[in-house]
């Protein structure tokens, strides 16, 4: 096969491949997005893939993760795709029976998702067929590259056009409509030589069309898909929701606990900018008139509770910093909100926890879980059954309806986003997902602190510089904040006023800076005395340790 030929043989295939995975989009649209089956997929990579990549991932992309997997995912199906429609050349099975095994991979997928049925295969069986067809219009069908055939071209013969065939050399004739080309080859063909290797330019012309109405066609219908599928979701739901005020109302932030300083974190981060952690490439819409949570397994008596029953309780409000593990020393995996909720402890009163029910299993509708201590949940903290953020009902992507916050714990074994499930249980009998990966089945919030003024980019001046940042350790309170410049000695910060130990604390240092290039440190100490270790570790496996450093130059 020539480069050419291989080149439109490659065309083909991924135009194949682009139309099965286009029109499985509208499909997706009927049978939910998660059948999908480039999502589902990307899901079960997403689940499948080690830690040390995801975290790859994660340093690399940062909350954009989703995005480059599935960027990613698509130049991998290109590459098949093309490899498929040179093999379709040789042999139109070879090239089908890839296209069939796209198939099967989208179908597997589709249904190993969690809460997957019979109809999820739907999206991939039907864009499998018409891969498969449009594979065989361009390779052995109708809208085939002639020199595929491996035939050396015959010239025109018999009556093609009332104007009788076209010889070299000779121009087309015009037809009364107009000047269109009445012989198959056209007037531009007439005048190139055509060998076995070359393509016939109006065949080749049939097929660059061909290929190129098919593609916009899938890529028409993949993003009319996920347009429906958006439209479909649960915003005008969510928007209509007129939550009630709490009976208990958080503390009022104290004068003077947000510094606004440029650069330094506002104490109460706004959803817009709230950080978002999760493993759903498709934000999970749950419709709040259908939700349930059933709180069940080691317990006296199961109890359902519907989005209105947990309305109709005495909710209250509080500040919470949530953190998540995969946070670095320095880095922004941290945001503190105003949440509204029913305090968990009040629900699992009601259904009796067995004595040695240790562990209470969170899960999202997707199939996400995670593993909370019973205790944290009943010792008196503020864990909630989530419904509102920041005075909004949760936006979808933070866990709409209903969501888990516990102070003090990291999100991955707490902060159930979608939950529709709490099952108590002991950790001797369940991992929740990230424990089989790695993860520590316990995670309590270390203590940390960050600098977030200034930074190493800024040009600073010499004298008075506001150093000033974070700290937190969640449900135990921050104490003392410490900051150091090239080793020297321990200087105390100021620290703002919180509204409790449930969140992080602002902190200010006063630095009279000298000419030339210092190192910058910090490190917390809790309200228990401990202060935070200089010891570096790694996210893996229950949270980073070290102090944050940063280097600043001075004129
Ligand atoms: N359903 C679901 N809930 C989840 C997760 C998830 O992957 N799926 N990730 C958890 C993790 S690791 C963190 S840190 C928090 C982040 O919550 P946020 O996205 O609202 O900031 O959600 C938690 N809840
Ligand atoms: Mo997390």
């Amino acid at each position: 096969m020539s480069t050419t030929s291989r080149r439109y043989a490659a065309l083909a295939g991924i135009t194949a491949a682009a139309v099965a995975i286009g029109i499985a989009e509208p499909v997706a649209v009927l049978t939910g997005p998660r059948s999908s089956p480039l999502v589902a997929v990307g899901g079960v990579i997403v689940d499948a893939v080690p830690e040390s990549l995801k975290q790859l991932a994660i340093d690399l992309f940062g909350t954009a993760d989703k995005i480059a997997l599935l960027v990613g995912t698509a130049v991998l199906l290109g590459g098949f795709a093309a490899l498929f429609g040179v093999l379709a050349v040789r042999r139109l099975a070879l090239g089908l029976a890839g296209i069939a095994a796209f198939g099967v991979i989208g179908v597997a997928a589709a249904l190993t998702r969690s809460g997957a049925d019979l109809a999820d295969a739907l999206p991939s069986v039907v864009g499998a067929g018409l891969g498969a067809l449009v594979l065989w219009l361009f390779i052995g069908g109708p809208f085939e590259l002639d020199p595929w055939s491996w035939s050396p071209p015959t010239p025109p013969v018999g009556p093609v056009s009332p104007a009788g065939p076209v010889s070299p050399g000779e121009s087309a004739p015009v037809s009364p409509a107009g000047p269109v080309p009445v012989t198959p080859a056209g007037p531009t063909a007439a005048a190139e030589p055509v060998g076995p290797a070359e393509v016939d330019p109006e065949s080749r012309r049939r097929f660059l069309t061909g290929s190129g109405v098919l593609l916009g066609t899938a890529v028409a219908a993949g993003l009319g898909g996920r347009w429906l599928a958006g439209r479909r979701g649960v915003s005008a739901a969510r928007e209509a929701i007129r939550l009630p005020a709490p009976v208990a109302p958080a503390p009022a932030v104290p004068a003077g606990a947000d510094l606004s300083l440029t650069q330094l974190a506002p104490y109460v981060t706004p959803n817009f900018g709230f950080y978002r952690i999760d493993t759903a490439l498709v934000v999970p819409q749950v419709d709040p008139d259908t939700w349930r949570l059933r709180i069940h397994g080691r317990v006296g008596r199961e109890r359902t509770y519907s989005y209105a029953d947990l309305l109709a309780r005495p909710l209250v409000e509080r500040y919470v910093t949530l953190a998540c593990v995969s946070n670095e020393v320095g880095g922004d995996l941290i945001g503190n909100a105003l949440w509204l909720g029913v305090p968990l402890r009040e629900l699992l009163d009601e259904v009796e926890p067995d004595d040695d029910a240790d562990q209470v299993v969170g899960r999202s509708v997707d199939g996400w879980t995670c593993g909370t201590p019973t205790a944290a949940l009943r010792d008196g903290r503020d864990a909630l059954l989530a419904v509102g953020m920041n005075g909004e009902p949760l936006p979808v992507e933070h866990g709409f309806p209903v969501r888990v916050v516990v102070p003090g714990l990291y999100g991955y074994v707490s902060a159930c986003k979608w939950v529709t499930e709490l099952e108590l249980t002991r950790f001797a009998d369940f991992d929740a997902y990230w424990v089989p990966r790695g993860w520590s089945p316990q995670g309590p919030i270390k203590t940390q602190s960050r600098i977030d003024t200034p930074r190493g980019r800024n040009r600073l001046t010499t004298g008075p510089v506001t150093v000033a940042g974070v700290a937190w350790a969640q449900h135990r309170g921050i104490r003392r904040v410490e900051v150091r410049v090239d080793d020297g000695q321990w200087q105390e910060a100021a620290l703002a006023p919180t509204v409790s130990v449930d969140t992080w604390v602002q902190w200010s240092w006063r630095w009279d800076a000298t000419p030339g290039e210092h190192r910058l440190q910090v490190r917390a100490t809790d309200a228990t005395g401990e202060t935070q270790t200089e010891r570096t570790q790694d996210v893996v496996p229950d949270g980073a340790t070290g102090w944050h450093t940063i280097t600043v130059t001075v004129r």
